[in-house]
């Protein structure tokens, strides 16, 4: 195989709702590039993407695949990536290395959920889009509401380039108003007749000929200037327009097809070469430290890695994007994350499952190699003379969270491990041992993203586990200021134990004044501040520790002993055993013993004196919030909102949003769990959702008392 220079190359991402056909597409368009002879259908299993087991059982895509087709003597990279919101991080990691979104549409369908969803991201991310009405063949297809669908819910704005002529089962024929040319598909192989417009179609080929040269013309002045001149504008110059309206992200040309019957692929493919930025135009990458980073061949090489995968036999499959310079068969290059050495000893282009040797891939391109030893997604690999390394891909946030464990015991190692293999191939999965909680703590974008491990899991590894509802990190602080006094005295036979420790407690809230004067009880207490210690808390909040000793009564030796005893019941507060927060501990008196008092008898005593204090200072229990934005159709707003007042939801606020709503509301983290689930029964799947940690906030009386009970304080010194 040829190598392809960065001019001869586009690298495109299929994105749209699931089931719209991307992966029908992708394998038409294979089939265009002669990479296969036959094409293979969902329906059978047998296409190039798609081609894992688990994907032939739920008969979609669930990991984004990477084709390669030549066509017009370039090389066309397509990601194929899962059109279920569960999987977004693939479309996250696809676009890092794709320069335009091709946005496939199910003409009976029109604009779906999942197409607004994929159409964020794509802007998120600031991809220019090129438009598919797909499924023209279907019954009820319907390409004039789907392009009404579009231009009513996109941010980037459709502009016909071909129209259908007889759209639903008998589909076989599109007008193209760039080339003014009817095509006609004479079977299901793509091979097609060019044939003049119709006389009976004449008139609206005119018109959306004009929209679209009026469409070009607005991005360049001497296109303005000739399109007024002549009152149209040749192909070429139509192109030149489009380029840069698709390039802003302002237009979003429309094409014609029937994957499945292989129609349209052909012209969708050739405007894609001569119209989509390529390497060379789309932005440069740019290195953590702010370079740019242009795809130039004769630079020293860089590559990043955007994906790998484990597969049996062969172990780890490393897909990655040259980004500047050209890398060769057997070359060594530095991870720039570990220092380490990676030799490249295979190149291969990509097509699904099948890959093709070759011998060097130049900046620009797409591919992939196997047997790295320890470089993973987000690495970048370059010349040793020239480090640097990738802007990383931002992954979304987790959105679902399950404690899991093996369901038999003496399987908990190896669970870790697999779990471990399955962050590594899938970076939305996050796994966690939290000590706080005693569980393991998975999270990831769904139920349904988690399942499908869980299957995987159990089918592949016989690794049979099970998600529960996770334990909240819950925190406890104080509201008043409190005062006690703790005397530990032991004497047993020979040396004693001795401490005494006198302390006040009150909540600390950022930029409070130094402590002076306390009055507690009816006691008048100064302070007289000899040292202080601050502490931001590894489980968020501080303790500040104030030493206020007169007299010499406590040694000041013995005050780290003090402190130890205080820490002691922070980490396991006097409530429910959760951490404590952001209080402000004054040791202003106490007691010695000139024999028995040591550090132990100490810590003892500020430890009980903490806890008496602590239960005196209006305790309470605090609970994670988290931040969480609804989109829903704005049929369901009702039922998502009174669902989420179910959930003890603060609303914050809502705006509605081209026929989605969008709703804000401050979460307990208590009452989210499953809640994609709920959330998908209540709307039909219509709706999505993101959640991030905002604050602590005290939990309502009632939570506080049945939280209480379920606790018993098993510390009794
Ligand atoms: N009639 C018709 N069916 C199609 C077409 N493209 C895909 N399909 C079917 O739609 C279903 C989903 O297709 P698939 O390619 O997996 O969609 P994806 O989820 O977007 O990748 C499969 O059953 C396909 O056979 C098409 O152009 N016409
Ligand atoms: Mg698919």
């Amino acid at each position: 195989m040829k190598n392809y220079s960065a001019k001869e190359i586009k690298n495109i991402v299929l994105i749209g709702a699931p089931g719209a056909g991307k992966t029908t597409l992708a394998e038409a368009m294979a089939f265009e590039g002669k990479v296969i002879d036959r094409r293979g259908s969902i329906e059978a299993n047998n296409t190039l993407s798609d081609n894992t087991d688990i994907e032939h059982e739920y008969k979609r895509s669930i990991y984004s695949t990477i084709l390669f087709t030549e066509f017009m003597q370039r090389k066309l990279n397509i990601i194929d990536c899962p059109g279920s919101d569960d999987f977004c991080g693939n479309l996250f990691s696809a676009f890092k290395v794709g320069d335009v979104g091709v946005m496939v549409l199910n003409a009976q369908n029109g604009w779906e959920v999942g197409s607004e969803l994929q159409s964020r991201y794509a802007r998120i991310l600031n991809k220019p889009l090129i438009g598919v009405v797909n499924q023209l063949d279907g019954d009820k297809a319907n390409f004039e509401a789907t392009v009404e669908g579009i231009a009513a819910n996109s941010s980037v704005k459709p502009v016909i380039v071909q129209y259908p002529v007889n759209q639903g089962a008998g589909f076989d024929a599109f007008i193209d108003v760039l080339m003014m040319k009817m095509y006609r598909f004479k079977d299901e192989n793509g091979t097609r007749e060019e044939l003049e417009i119709p006389a009976e179609e004449a008139e609206r080929a005119a018109a959306l000929n004009q929209e679209l040269a009026e469409a070009a013309a607005v991005y360049d002045d001497a296109l303005m200037e000739l399109y007024f001149e002549k009152g149209s504008l040749t192909q070429d110059d139509i192109r030149s327009g489009l380029k840069l309206g698709v390039s802003k992200r302002d237009i979003m040309p429309i094409f014609c097809a029937s994957g499945k019957r292989d129609i349209g692929t052909k012209r969708l493919m050739e405007f894609i070469i001569n119209v989509a930025p390529g390497p060379l135009k789309a932005p440069a990458f740019l290195s953590t430290e702010g370079e740019e980073l242009h795809p130039e061949a004769d630079q020293p090489a860089v590559l990043f890695i955007f994906k790998s995968q484990l597969e049996q036999h062969i172990g780890e499959i490393t897909y990655f994007r040259v980004i500047r310079g050209k890398v060769t068969e057997g070359m060594e290059l530095a991870n720039s994350r570990t220092g380490n050495k990676e030799k490249l000893s295979q190149l291969f282009a990509v097509a699904g499952k099948n890959r093709i040797k070759v011998t060097e891939l130049s900046a620009g391109d797409i591919g992939c190699t196997v047997k790295l030893k320890g470089s993973r997604t987000n690495d970048t690999l370059c010349a040793p003379a020239s480090i640097l390394s990738v802007e990383p891909i931002v992954f979304p946030e987790p959105r679902y969270r399950a404690a899991v464990k093996a369901k038999e015991q003496n399987d908990e190692e190896k669970l870790g491990k697999l779990l471990n293999d399955a962050k590594y191939e899938d970076p939305t999965i996050l796994v966690e041992y939290s000590k706080e909680l005693k569980q393991t703590i998975i999270q990831g974008q769904g139920e349904h993203h988690l399942n499908i491990l869980k299957y995987r899991l159990s089918t592949e590894n016989k690794m049979e586990m099970e998600f529960f509802a996770p334990k909240i990190p819950y925190r406890e602080t104080i509201t008043k200021v409190a005062q006690a006094d703790y005397r530990h005295k032991k004497q047993s036979g020979g040396s004693g134990q001795f401490g005494e420790v006198h302390m006040v407690i009150e909540p600390y809230y950022d930029g409070m004044p130094e402590p002076s004067k306390y009055k507690v009880n009816g006691k008048d207490i100064n302070v007289n501040i000899k040292g202080k210690e601050e502490y931001d808390l590894p489980w968020g909040g501080k303790l500040q520790y104030y030493n206020s000793i007169v007299g010499g009564a406590i040694d000041a030796r013995f005050m780290p002993a003090i402190l130890k005893g205080i820490m002691e019941k922070m980490d396991e507060g006097p409530l429910t055993g959760s951490y404590a927060r952001d209080i402000r501990v004054v040791i202003y008196d106490g007691k010695m013993h000139p024999v028995d008092s040591n550090e132990i008898s100490f810590k003892l005593a500020a430890r009980n004196a903490f806890k008496e204090a602590f239960r005196n200072a209006g305790p309470k229990i605090m609970e994670p919030i988290y931040n969480v934005e609804v989109l829903t159709p704005s049929e369901y707003m009702g039922s998502v909102m009174s669902d989420l007042q179910n959930r003890r939801a603060m609303i914050m606020g809502m705006e509605s949003d081209k026929g989605f709503d969008r709703l804000n509301a401050r979460v307990p983290l208590a009452e989210l769990y499953r809640y994609s689930t709920s959330l998908s029964s209540l709307t039909s799947g219509a709706a999505t959702y993101t959640m991030q940690f905002a604050s602590y906030e005290q939990v309502p009386s009632d939570v506080q008392d049945k939280l209480l009970k379920a606790y018993t304080d098993t510390d009794e010194e």
